[in-house]
């Protein structure tokens, strides 16, 4: 039988963008009143980031604002989705406001606007106050009612014009990598105070939806997380319950509560005494109902009962700079496990998507990044194939726009479709901008 071009797979509203995050592009640390964040204080931890670097200057996108949007607009996508430093707008996460930051994403909303691109904000990708770590960060429940707050404050200044808002990126990496792992900000290690993180950070999008929905929500309001399609290494029983296991843990861990109101009970069961303090009603309020799921997809995971690292590399497929397996029908196989779990669910987005590679570079400047070019096909056609098997799909996002901090490697790994020159900053768009540029005009036909 044969396939329509992969364009022509997908509908006329169908939602491409190109996806960054603050810390990772804005630099601009502490200009125009920035307060302080948990990544601007880890980074000075010795042998904490991979090249010893920092988000001081980053991609320098906040002095290059209106150069980034053509840029942004010239790929012809119509979302950009981008995240809200939480310390550029209240510095030190509680009190006072800082007016100037807001005004900084009120042009950046409004840039994308006037260049008909739909804007598509996250209130938290990571970068916490330093001031509210202090007071015990996402391990203190009152760091719940501070975000609701904030999110708040946001929309009452911005919500009219910003399509889709997005409460936390990846709350996996905040909870795990961030206080159970320790090589992330804030650096803590602790599987007791990470399961707890877990649990505030959920609560807080719950009561951040019903606040801004109380206050009249026009955008979309959802979360995303980073997900994996969980396969056990061998068909041996032990290794098929290692891998659901780790799906539990990875996925249903934060999915379960926020379409079923429950943790699953084999997690709570290993967590024993480090099982998070839930209070009553907590369940019902993270559970509410979303306009999307995001969904962060990178690679699959294999795992074995006996820890084996069951790496790719090992079984000789091929990887990115990362060392991620590229493995696309990892990601139809995870878009199809969502929908059959959860029978409610939402649209769904591909919030990004991409990958890390040794990009080639040639004396004109030109970066002829075949290897992500061949990925993001691979991945788009996954998304095709989830759709076609009746998962509300409804949009795509590449990781990354422009290669940029790449949090504990610093800016030794590049994501970007668009190269930047960390000398000079100058952005020059990669072999894979004109292949997503191309593949956008013929979808728009
Ligand atoms: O760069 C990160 C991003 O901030 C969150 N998701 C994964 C990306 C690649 O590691």
């Amino acid at each position: 039988m044969s396939q329509s071009p992969l364009h022509r797979q997908f509908p006329p509203h169908f939602v491409w963008g190109v996806a960054t995050s603050s810390f990772q592009i804005e630099g601009a640390a502490h200009a125009d009143g920035k307060g302080e964040s948990i990544w601007d204080r880890f980074c000075k931890q010795p042998g904490a980031i991979a090249d010893a670097s920092n988000g001081d200057i980053a991609c320098d996108h906040y002095h290059r604002l209106e150069q980034d949007l053509d840029l942004i607009a010239s790929l012809g996508v119509n979302a950009y989705r981008f995240s809200i430093a939480w310390p550029r707008v209240q510095p030190l996460g509680h009190g006072g406001w800082n007016g100037k930051g807001l005004d900084f994403y009120e042009r950046l909303v409004d840039g994308l606007r006037q260049r008909g691109i739909k804007a598509w904000a996250t209130l938290n990708h990571w970068d916490l106050p330093q001031g509210l770590q202090e007071r015990g960060g996402w391990n203190d429940r009152d760091t719940v009612h501070r975000f609701v707050d904030y999110a708040r404050h946001v929309q009452a200044r911005l919500g009219d014009r910003i399509d889709g808002l997005t409460t936390h990126n990846e709350p996996w990496v905040v909870a795990t990598l961030g206080h159970d792992h320790g090589n992330f900000a804030p650096g803590i290690k602790s599987r007791k105070i990470a399961a707890q993180v877990s649990h505030h950070l959920l609560l807080s999008h719950g009561l951040a939806l019903q606040a801004l929905r109380a206050d009249g929500a026009k955008s979309q309001l959802g979360i995303v997380l980073n997900l994996s399609s969980c396969v056990p290494a061998t068909a041996m029983p032990e290794d098929i319950a290692a891998a659901a296991m780790a799906d539990a843990r990875g996925r249903r861990w934060y999915a379960d509560p926020l379409f079923k109101g429950c943790y699953p009970e084999e997690v709570l069961a290993e967590l024993g005494a480090d099982a998070p303090v839930v209070e009553p009603g907590d369940m019902r309020s993270i559970a509410q109902p979303m306009d999307y799921l995001g969904v962060n997809f990178y690679t699959r995971t294999v795992v074995s009962a006996s820890g084996a690292d069951w790496g790719a590399k090992e079984r000789g497929l091929p990887v990115t700079d990362m060392d991620w397996e590229v493995y696309p029908q990892g990601l139809t196989d995870l878009l199809c496990l969502l929908h059959r779990d959860y029978p409610e669910l939402p649209p769904v987005y591909v919030t990004e998507n991409g990958g890390a590679f040794r990009d080639q570079t040639f004396a004109n400047g030109r970066v002829q990044d075949d290897d992500r070019i061949a990925y993001l096909r691979g991945h788009i056609a996954a998304v095709a194939s989830a759709m076609q098997q009746g998962v509300p799909m409804a949009g795509y996002m590449v990781w990354s726009l422009m290669d940029n901090f790449e949090w504990a490697s610093g800016y030794l790994k590049r994501f970007g479709i668009v190269h930047v020159d960390y000398k000079t900053l100058d952005r020059t768009p990669k072999a894979s901008a004109d292949w997503y540029r191309d593949f956008l005009q013929a979808w728009r036909g």
